[in-house]
Order: C-alpha cells, then structure tokens, then sequence
C-alpha cells in the first residue's frame, strides 16, 4: 500500500495557499504498483475529478489525480481514493438472473434479453409504448444516456423517461431555466480563485465535493481570503469554516433569502443599470420582499436579526461573488423559487458573467449534467424545448424519424409520477438502469410496494445485488467506471473522457451495449428502414451527440475524444467561436432566453403551471435575464403534537448514496459504519437519550432505528444520513432515512422533498450489553484523530 495521505483522517490534505494560481498537487493510493495508468475521471461526485487509474495484470489497483487538469491539479478526496476498490468486489454481478418460480436464478444474455424483447412487444402490442418506463441514472457516461434517450423518443416514442437526476438537480436545471432561459452553469470553478465572497446555501461543500472544497481552503490561505456564508441548520464542515452561518428552520429558505433580498435593496446595493439593461421583473421583486424586515424573518426562520444582518452586510460589500446551492434548497420547500433567489442576489448585484461572479446550481452526481443535456430525463436533447414545434422538428430531422414519434404534446413524465402510473398500473413494464429507488427514493414501503408487485415487469441494471434487485424480474449484470468508455460533464461545464482500464468480470455487459442490443433486438428503424441507431460504439455515440449539440448552448461539436486525451477537461460550449471552451456563458449579457432558443417558456413558481409559447414571447425578453419574485409558503407536513420534530436528511464525507461502492471500501466502512440520529441536546434531555442509545424515529410513512449522536443541529430538529439501506444492515434493522420521508415534490422542478418532515423520537434501548456508551457514540459519529470531535458530517 502507497498513498500520499491517509484522507480517512486528513481529508483535504495539506494546504497549498492560492497566491496567483492553484498549485498543483497530486494525490495518489495504491495498493500495489501498477504496470500502467489509464486516463479517467473520477466518478464519485459533480467535480469530476481527472483521474487516472492504476492498472496491474488487468486489475485496477489503484488511483491517482491528475496533475494536468484543470478541475484538481491533481488532488482527490476520500472517495475518490477509495471508491475503485469496488470495482474489484468478489460480490460483482457476473451473469443475468431471471426470476423464475420467484427465485432470482441465473441466465444467459440470449435467454435475458429475449425476453425483455418478448415483454415489451407484447406491452406494445396490448398498451402502445406508454406502458413502458424508464428510470436512469446520474453516472452513466453521456453516450449511454443519449442512445437511451434515442431509444426512448425516437425508437419507442415513450414518454416515461427520467433519471435520478429528478431526485438530484431537477432543480438546478429548473432554476437556470427560470432565470437564463436554459440549462447550463454561467461561471467556472476558476471564479473561485478569485472572487472575494462566497455564499453556500444548503450545501455541504466540505463534505460532498471535497477537492472544491480544497480549492476554497487554499483560497482562505491565501493573501486575500475571500468571506465565506453558509446557510445550513446543522454544524456541519462547512458551516464551521463560515464568517456567517445562518442556521434557518428547514424549509424557510424562501423566507431567508427574501430578508437577504430586502436588506440588499434597503442597502441600495443593487446595480441600476445592469437591471434596467438586462433584466426583466426588478419591481415584482421589490414588491415581494419589502415586508421581509430582519424582524419578519428572525420569526419565520429562527434566525436572529443580527445574523441576517452580517450576511447581508458581506453581500452588500461584495465586489464578486460564487454562489453555490445545493441540496438544503434543491430538496427542501419551494426548491426552485429558493433557488431562484439566489440568482436574483447576482442579479439585482450586477454579479454575473464578470470573473469572479458565478452561480454554480449544483450537481451532485458525477453525471447528472449529461443526463440533462442528452435527454435521458425529463429534458429534450440539447437542452431543447419540448413546447417549441421547431425543436422537436429539427430533434426528427436528426433522428431521421416522424416527428410524431417524439412524445411531446406534454412534458415529459417526470419520476414522481413514473412511479405513480406504475402504482396505478398505466406502466406495465420499469427499466431501471444504474439507480437504487429502493434505498433512495421517497416513501420506500411505498416504492417495495410498487416495485414488489406483481403485474410491473422491473428490469434492474446494476454492477451488484442491491435492495432494488430484490424486486427485479431480471437483473442485467452491468460494467461500471474502469470497466467501459464515455464522457462525464461536471457541474462546472468540463467535459472529461474517462476510459475503459480492465475487463469487467463475467459476463458483464456496459450499459452501453446493454441498450445498444436491445434497440437491435427490438429492431428499431429511421424513417427510411435504416437502424435508427447509427452507431456500435462510444465514440460513435459521442460523434452522433456532438451534431445533437450543434447550435445549442450545451455545443459540443468542437470536442473529440482525441482532444479529451492527454491533457485537461474542457468546458463547453466548444466549437468553432470558442475552439478550446469558455469559462463563462453569456459574456455579451445576452441570455439564453430568446423564444426560438430557450429551452422552456418558464413556469409559475408558485403552481408550477407552465407559460405558453404566446404568454412568453409577450414578455419581450430580448436576451434578457428573469428576475423572479417569489412569496414565502410554509411546508405542506409541518411538525405536531403526534409528530412533534423536523427530520432533515442528507449525506456524510466518507459515503456515496446507497453506498454499492463505498459500502465496499473496508477503510471508508469504517470510517462511518452506521446510520445515526443526531439530535439537539435539549431534544435529547427532554426524551431521554443519551449518546449511543438505540432510538427509533417514526413519521406517517414509516419507521427506522439508529443510534443518537448528540449536537450540531438546531433544536427541534433531526438529521438522518439516508446512505444505509438493508443489504449490509447488521442486525436486520431498518435503518433508511427513505423510510420515514415524504412523498411531495416541488411543483416547478418535480424534485421530492427529501429535507422536511414530521417525525417522533424515542429511545428504544441502552446500548447492547457489554458494549460501553462511549464506544457505541464513537460508531455512530467516528471521529477522526485531527478533526473536531463529534463532527462527522
Ligand atoms: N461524500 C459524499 N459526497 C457526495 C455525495 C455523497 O453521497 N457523499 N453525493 C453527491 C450528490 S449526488 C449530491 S446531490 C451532492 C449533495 O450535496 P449536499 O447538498 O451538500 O448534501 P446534503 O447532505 O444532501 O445536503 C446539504 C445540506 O442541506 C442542509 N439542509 C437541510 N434542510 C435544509 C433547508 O431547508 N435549508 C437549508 N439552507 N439547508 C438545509 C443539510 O443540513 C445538509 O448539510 O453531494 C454529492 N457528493
Ligand atoms: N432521504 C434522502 N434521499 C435521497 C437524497 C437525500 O439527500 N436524502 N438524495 C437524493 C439524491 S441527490 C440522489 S443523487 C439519489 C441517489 O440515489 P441512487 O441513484 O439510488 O444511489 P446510488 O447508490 O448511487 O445508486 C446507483 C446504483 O447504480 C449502480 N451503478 C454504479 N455504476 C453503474 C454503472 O456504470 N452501470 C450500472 N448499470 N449501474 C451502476 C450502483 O451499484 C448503485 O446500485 O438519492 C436521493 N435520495
Ligand atoms: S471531489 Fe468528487 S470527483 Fe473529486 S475525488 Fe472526491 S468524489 Fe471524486
Ligand atoms: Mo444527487
């Protein structure tokens, strides 16, 4: 064993101060020498770090960052670090299972195939397409997406496709729509090296993109360190490196923001002319968070008046400013119209486009960006607009096909409700690639019940068994990360090839192939009775996507994985105006909101009820960017005397998701081997509980149990990380997050809101016999030698 830094304990590793550029430093684990290194990225998380893997007698065997890329200079984080060695878990899946007399039992590709082919033809037949859905992923490489995508719109014409991506960045995507016409991050990372405030809503940085976080570190070791404010109501590593930490109630960031709007204004620091050039909407605005005084809001929130007041007074004295916004608004109440707020702070500033302003609505998945861009979820390829006739138009042009095929006399049918035809029984048959609903979706006794009957064909695509195989008619054994080919977009725009270093084991297939051969199978065809796919391979899909891109913000027609090899990611758009990418969209102020351009004629932020082509083009927007007001609404659960505590859920550094990988890196295991309830310690006194007890946690859906951890949290309120699911459950115990939460969604971005909802706490027992508290408490919040005690978050 090699590596660089023990990252279990020493996360972000030494600092390398920011003076005019980011050092470059590279982090390196492996567990024997390899023969050779293989160029990838990583794909543990929305910074896609440039990774390369490390290869010996056709094992990987380790990973280092790479120095020439421009997202890391090399550095890697715990997962990253540790995540590959899944990769090499005896427990991969090896051959398809069909199950048969209710037994999972193994097959052959001919015999699994067949009979999806078989399935889905007598579904057709019987039902039209519509009575096939599609539930996908956020790390799959973008050439699976969009030969998924094509399948589904052009060769099926279902229009049941989405990907985890609903539960993920719907709203992000949803955000940029509502205030820049498209999709598509306006800043880069680079802004970060150089602006003088950076603002963190609802996003644990430290923790979930780590190597960003460094880059920050390295900033606040530097000559000029920029001012830092977080908006979480938990201690979290963030939070504790603020200047300003506004701990709000869940589910009021509408109301927080507003009273940061309002003072902003009352500040008079807003940008006149920029407003009045480009902007539409200024005085709704005005209008809306005028009653919001600091007094209103410390109600509303919980936060005290003078909190909100330091905040506001580093957003007044801003010069630049990178926002970044992430789950605490995505997945809370009023997801976009919060996040919309934070756009308005840029925009009323005049902080856009220039360097050292940028508003990063989060990714979180390594991939999340492509499933957006390629139309695997509930998007058009090329960030079209499904509403404009011309768009699907120039789609069928491209397909080849009748553009009746193309469903999209309606949005298409985002996951929240997928599931809730399958429940129904409008979806007859679920093809679920590279996700764990089982673990992760909302409601799960409501998903296993779904899932579990009988008259819904489930289809599973995963590299192992997983609480979501358990419910499957067929499991495809899939090649992962290391195992195949493809591109990764980051949340920062960067384009990075990550290529194929070992065999996957077995009979495992890339999913890639998996779809290639089923469109083969089913035999589908373009309007002249040619394949309706074109290509065989990655790079041909990536060929064939790169004309998909043409003309469209996402243009990726000036990339070729010749070009990705060797050096540095790129960002997009590349193409002939910008041949090596662009750090910043819309640096001539000209948004993408034209009518015949923009990817949506936007929604209500109240209603989520969409504006028509003619309500839009009304508004004259010439380019110009949205300026949404938005009122504050309280969540729809709110706690009780039955159910008397908020739960809020979420995620820890050294675990990813459903934790199929990170559940098998025995040092990340660890590290956090267990689910735990942290709680406030007057909740705790008043019920109590001590550190360690075994508690249970209730809400209307269900129940799960885990251990207490004490503190960092604002009273009233529980937080439950939701990575621990069944199949490695010790003791058989319930111990999900998903069991408890709600079933609701936001009304513009369908995003379910996994950050609220009423629960009861009791303790159940001491701890078991023999073990002693202390050592129960340390397994549920492992601390690491050098970190603040109690922190693992
Ligand atoms: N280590 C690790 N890293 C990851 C992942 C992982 O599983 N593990 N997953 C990746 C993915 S897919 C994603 S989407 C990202 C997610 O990254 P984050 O969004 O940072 O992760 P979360 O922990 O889900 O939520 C962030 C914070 O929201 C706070 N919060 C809860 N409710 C509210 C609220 O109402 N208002 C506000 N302002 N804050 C609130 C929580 O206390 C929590 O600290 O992480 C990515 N990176
Ligand atoms: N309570 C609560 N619930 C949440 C969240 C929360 O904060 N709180 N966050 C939500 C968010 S942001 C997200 S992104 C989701 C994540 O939820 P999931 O998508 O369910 O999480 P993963 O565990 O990443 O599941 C990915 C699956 O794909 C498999 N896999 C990995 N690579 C490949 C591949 O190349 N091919 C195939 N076929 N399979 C592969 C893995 O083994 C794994 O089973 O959870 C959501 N659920
Ligand atoms: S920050 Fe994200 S992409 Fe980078 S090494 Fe960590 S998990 Fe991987
Ligand atoms: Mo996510």
């Amino acid at each position: 064993m090699q590596e660089t830094r023990d990252s279990i304990t020493d996360i972000w590793g030494a600092r390398t101060p920011y003076r005019s550029e980011w050092p470059t430093r590279v982090d390196e684990r492996v567990t024997e020498t390899p023969d050779h290194w293989v160029q990838a990225a990583c794909v543990l998380c929305s910074n896609g770090c440039g990774m390369d893997i490390g290869v010996k007698d056709g094992r990987i065997v380790g990973v280092r960052g790479r120095a020439v890329d421009a997202v890391n200079h090399g550095r890697l984080g715990p997962k990253g670090l540790h995540g590959w060695e899944a990769n090499n878990s005896p427990d991969r899946l090896t051959q398809p299972l069909i199950r048969r007399d209710g037994t999972l039992t193994p097959a052959s590709w001919d015999e699994a195939m067949d009979l999806i082919v078989q399935r889905s033809r007598a579904i057709i037949d019987q039902h039209t397409a519509g009575a096939i859905g599609f539930y996908t992923s956020g790390q799959l490489f973008h050439e699976e997406y969009y030969t998924l995508s094509l399948i589904g719109k052009g060769g099926l014409g279902t229009p049941h496709m989405d990907g985890n991506t609903r539960l993920c960045t719907a709203t992000a995507a949803a955000a940029l729509k509502e205030s820049f016409g498209s999709d598509g991050q306006m800043g880069s990372y680079t802004d970060l090296d150089i602006t003088d405030t950076i603002l963190h809503v609802g996003h644990n940085i430290a923790s979930q993109q780590t190597v960003l976080w460094m880059r920050i570190l390295d900033r606040r070791a530097g000559p000029q360190p920029p001012r830092l404010v977080v908006i979480d109501p938990r201690d979290t590593f963030t939070a504790q490196a603020a200047d300003v930490h506004l701990k709000p109630i869940v589910g009021t960031n509408v109301a927080l923001l507003n009273g940061l709007l309002h003072l902003i204004i009352a500040a008079g620091a807003i940008d006149q002319e920029f407003i009045a050039a480009h902007t539409l909407g200024y005085e709704e605005l005005r209008a809306t968070v005028a009653p919001w005084t600091p007094e209103r809001v410390a109600q509303v929130t919980g936060v005290p008046e003078a909190d909100l007041r330091a905040a506001a007074d580093i957003l007044v004295s801003a010069k630049t400013l990178v926002s970044t916004i992430l789950q605490g608004v995505y997945q809370s109440n009023q997801a976009t119209a919060a996040a919309v707020q934070v756009n308005n702070i840029h925009l009323i500033r005049g902080l856009v486009v220039k360097p050292g302003c940028g508003i990063l609505q989060m990714n979180g998945q390594p991939t999340a960006q492509n499933t957006r861009e390629s139309g695997a979820d509930g998007d058009m390829p090329g960030f079209r607009n499904w509403g404009n006739p011309d768009h699907i138009a120039e789609l069928a042009r491209l397909w080849n096909v009748d553009i009746n095929i193309i469903p999209h006399w309606s949005p298409p049918t985002h996951a929240m409700q997928i599931f809730r035809y399958a429940e129904q029984g409008s979806i007859k048959m679920l093809w679920i690639s590279a996700t764990n609903p089982a673990v992760s979706m909302p409601d799960l006794p409501r998903i296993r019940q779904i899932l579990g009957h009988p008259d819904l064909f489930v289809i599973v695509q995963d590299a192992f068994l997983t609480e979501t195989t358990r419910l499957a008619d067929v499991v495809l054994p899939a090649a992962i990360w290391g195992e195949k080919t493809g591109t990764m977009t980051n949340a920062g725009r960067t384009v990075h090839l990550s290529l194929k270093a070992v065999e996957p084991p077995g009979a495992a297939k890339a999913d890639l192939d998996i779809f290639l051969d089923y469109a083969r199978r089913m035999d589908f065809r373009d309007k002249d009775g040619a394949p309706l796919v074109k290509w065989h391979d990655a790079e041909g899909a990536f060929e064939a996507w790169k004309e998909c891109s043409r003309g469209r913000p996402c243009d990726y027609t000036g990339l070729s994985y010749a070009k990705l090899t060797g050096d540095s990611g790129i960002m997009w758009p590349c193409n002939e105006r910008y041949p090596e990418g662009t750090p910043h969209l819309y640096t001539d102020y000209h948004f993408a909101t034209d009518p015949d351009y923009c990817e949506s004629y936007g929604q209500d932020l109240d209603t989520g009820a969409s504006l028509s082509a003619s309500e839009y083009r009304a508004l004259q927007p010439n380019g110009r960017a949205f300026i949404k007001a938005a009122e504050y609404l309280p969540p729809s659960e709110i706690p009780d005397d039955e159910y008397p505590l908020w739960l809020t859920t979420g995620r820890l550094v050294y675990h990813f998701h459903t934790r199929t990988k990170t559940g098998r890196s025995a040092d990340l295991c660890a590290a956090a081997p267990d689910a735990f309830v942290q709680i406030h310690a007057e909740d705790a006194a008043r019920l109590g509980i001590q550190a360690g007890d075994m508690v249970q946690v209730e809400s209307r859906r269900g129940m799960a149990q885990a251990p207490a951890r004490i503190g960092d949290i604002i009273p009233g309120t529980v937080f439950m990380p939701f990575h621990y699911g069944m199949w490695d459950s010790p003791d058989g115990r319930p111990r999900a997050a998903n069991e408890l939460t709600l079933d609701e969604w936001d009304p513009v971005s369908k995003q379910p809101h996994f950050k609220y909802s009423a629960v009861r706490v009791f303790k159940l027992a001491d701890p078991p016999a023999g073990e002693d508290r202390a050592a129960a408490a340390q397994a549920a919040a492992p601390v690491a030698p050098d970190a603040p005690p109690n922190k693992k978050s």
